[in-house]
């Protein structure tokens, strides 16, 4: 009880929050501080090695205990896990958020505890940002801009890249197509737009770049926009059942790789091809070794970087907020693109996500 009230009066005083950064004083030194992690799940790869991040970084030789537990995607699970971290009096609360919405009533108990929040990968949408310490993770938007923009520069240029982009020679557009007056049905762009879990961060921001992109150009279209909550499993079994009834896609924008690799085994099973010269141009974020190595081998033609290592980020945070430096509101991690030619087998080799 004393040092849930010290904790109180250390926080009271440490927070000074001015403008976007944090200044803080280390509440007390000790020999092992406590970390409570709620994490989303263990849906993808991404996520996979997320934790292992966390687990490496936050050891007990460096003086951590990991209290890291899994949500299993559903958002009611990570509140409880919080409110039981508030109970065991821990360090440190790292939320990494299965959804934005949701979270000012826990947060606001969590800081009536005194205990510093981190929010990691994807963000909170709170009426008073100063509930979390810091957000961690990547810049969402960028990456649905860095994917968007690739694209368009394939459609300007007509560089075949991966095979033309576009209805493909001999292709029979469909009745939809033929009957779009005074449009020129070979320069129709359908896209088959595979999203993650609705409202993440990472599915509403990289949604956002497409839809603007799809209504800033006239032969751009939506084939569909189908959610695959980011696991292969949930996202081979809608995009099978699209193509049951609608065959006809030039790209697929895939959310994440895990989606990715249902979404090429559904279009294995119906027979339609992809990657270099084949009908169906893919797009997909996240970059793990096994997406870069479908990239290498002309599967997929563009993979955004999402990077899953965080944990080094999250502790040099958590020791910035112990010597009482000050504390950037949003972090983001830099990231990339990757096509073909971008790529060596030494460097996905090496990779270690
Ligand atoms: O892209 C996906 C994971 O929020 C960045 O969640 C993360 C996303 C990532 O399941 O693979």
């Amino acid at each position: 009880m004393r040092r849930f009230f010290s904790l109180i009066l250390s926080t009271a005083i440490a927070f000074n929050i001015a403008g976007c950064t944090v200044q803080n004083a280390d509440p007390q030194d000790k020999d092992l501080y406590v970390i409570g992690f709620s994490q989303v799940g263990s849906e993808s790869d991404w996520r996979i090695a997320n934790s292992q991040s966390m687990i490496e970084t936050f050891t007990e030789d460096k003086g951590y205990e990991l209290r890291m537990v899994n949500a299993r995607q559903n958002q009611d699970n990570q509140l409880a896990a919080v409110r039981t971290f508030i109970l065991e009096g821990v360090d440190f609360i790292v939320i990494a958020p299965v959804v934005e919405e949701g979270w000012d009533s826990v947060l606001a108990e969590v800081r009536a505890s005194g205990i510093p929040v981190i929010i990691m990968d994807r963000s909170v949408s709170v009426s008073d940002n100063s509930l979390y310490l810091s957000n961690i993770g990547s810049d969402f938007l960028n990456q649905g801009t860095m994917a968007v923009e690739w694209l368009e520069e394939q459609t300007e240029t007509g560089d075949p890249g991966q095979g033309e982009i576009g209805l493909t020679e001999g292709e029979t557009p469909t009745e939809e197509v033929i009957e779009d007056e005074g449009s020129d049905e070979t320069d129709t762009l359908r896209i088959l737009h595979l999203q993650g879990t609705y409202g993440a961060t990472a599915q509403l921001l990289r949604t956002q770049a497409l839809e603007d992109a799809v209504e800033a150009h006239d032969n751009w279209e939506f084939a569909a926009q189908i959610c695959g909550d980011y696991t292969e499993a949930k996202a081979y079994e809608v995009v099978s059942e699209y193509l049951s009834g609608d065959t006809d896609i030039d790209v697929l924008y895939s959310e994440n790789d895990n989606m990715t690799f249902g979404a090429m085994r559904a279009m294995d099973d119906a027979g339609i091809t992809y990657g270099e010269g084949g009908q169906v141009t893919i797009i997909t974020f996240d970059a793990t070794r096994e997406a870069l190595q479908y990239c290498l081998d002309g599967d997929i033609a563009l993979c955004v970087e999402c990077n899953p290592i965080l944990g080094p980020a999250v502790e040099e945070l958590i020791s910035d907020y112990r010597n009482g430096n000050s504390i950037s509101r949003q972090v983001y991690v830099p990231e990339t693109t990757y096509t073909a030619s971008d790529l060596t087998q030494e460097f996905i080799d090496s990779r270690i996500y």
